[in-house]
């Protein structure tokens, strides 16, 4: 969970900066300033970790419940544009399934925002990759009927859980392709593992997205070749990630969570802890209970 934040609120400092001045601040590695606020990622990400620890599963009302909840006390937190609409239907007392299913025409959001929160589900079940699938499923649902958002949320939490479970980087991204049902996010994914894990992220993002698109397809696949290229240390794997641009915040928080769920939060400089926004305390308690 740190480690997904930590990305988050790193990437969100070079958020869609243009082109030029981003490769130049980032290649001289030039930090901004604190204090780095976290985004909606780590909000949904919380919520979903705070429904683990209460049910030891994703109970989908109760996830639906608290994701409105938390965007109800905190919508400034950059939510993807469906999102608003979703977490006020369902704050208003409609069912989540129909706000879910009526986004975009009916098709529902290919958005990556059931990606973006998924990793620490990854590392809570990683001892089971059959359960991690299934519960990153049901994560997804609540927010996110499309199949391509739901295959993105299943490739970042089984990504954590290899992660946790010590696959080497080079077998990371065929590991969590053979788990992704078959559409775009498996299609990138498979492009993906075509670029060695020495290769410029630049090139590796013009040839599978970072993120440009908002969708899981376009953020998911380079979000786990940059993790899987940096998966020994969580500084180097989030200037890699920030380095194309795009989605930086959702590339970043993708990364940080599943590299972190290998690392934890060593050798993450002390200015960068200091800038990040800190997490409430005690992580998982819920608000008023
Ligand atoms: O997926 P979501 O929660 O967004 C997460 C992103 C992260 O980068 C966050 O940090 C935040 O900035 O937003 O929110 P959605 O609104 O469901 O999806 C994100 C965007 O994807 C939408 O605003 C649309 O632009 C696009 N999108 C679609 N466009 C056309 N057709 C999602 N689904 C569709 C679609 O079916």
């Amino acid at each position: 969970m740190r480690g997904l934040t930590l990305g988050d609120a790193f990437g969100e400092t070079w958020f869609f900066r243009p082109a030029e001045t981003l490769e130049t601040a980032l290649v001289e590695r030039q930090l901004k300033d604190g204090p780095w606020p976290w985004t909606d990622d780590t909000a949904m990400a919380l919520s979903l970790l705070r429904i683990l620890d209460r049910h030891g599963r994703v109970d989908q009302d109760a996830l639906a419940a608290e994701f409105a909840g938390a965007y109800a006390a905190d919508p400034y937190r950059c939510y993807g544009a469906s999102m608003h609409d979703v977490l006020r239907a369902i704050g208003d007392g409609e069912p989540w399934a129909d706000v879910t299913r009526r986004q975009f025409d009916g098709m529902g959001s290919w958005g990556n925002g059931a990606a973006m929160r998924v990793a620490p589900l990854g590392a809570w079940f990683a001892g089971d990759l059959d359960t991690v699938v299934a519960e990153a499923v049901r994560s997804a649902d609540v927010t996110h009927a499309h199949p391509e958002a739901t295959a993105g949320a299943v490739a970042v939490a089984v990504a954590a859980a290899l992660s946790v479970r010590g696959i080497p980087g080079g077998e990371l991204i065929e590991a969590v392709a053979a788990r992704v049902p078959d559409g775009e996010v498996a299609s990138r994914l498979r492009r993906a593992t075509r670029f060695a894990l020495s290769a410029d992220p630049r090139h590796v993002a013009g040839m599978v997205g970072c993120g440009s698109m908002i969708s899981a397809a376009d953020t998911v696949p380079y979000a786990i070749w940059c993790a899987a290229a940096n998966l020994e240390d969580l500084t180097e794997a989030l200037w890699a990630t920030a380095l194309a641009g795009g989605d930086v915040d959702t590339t970043c928080a993708i990364v940080g969570g599943i590299v972190a769920a290998r690392t934890g939060l060593a050798g993450v400089p002390a200015a960068w802890l200091a800038a990040c926004e800190p997490l409430p305390s005690p992580l998982v308690m819920n608000p008023g209970q």
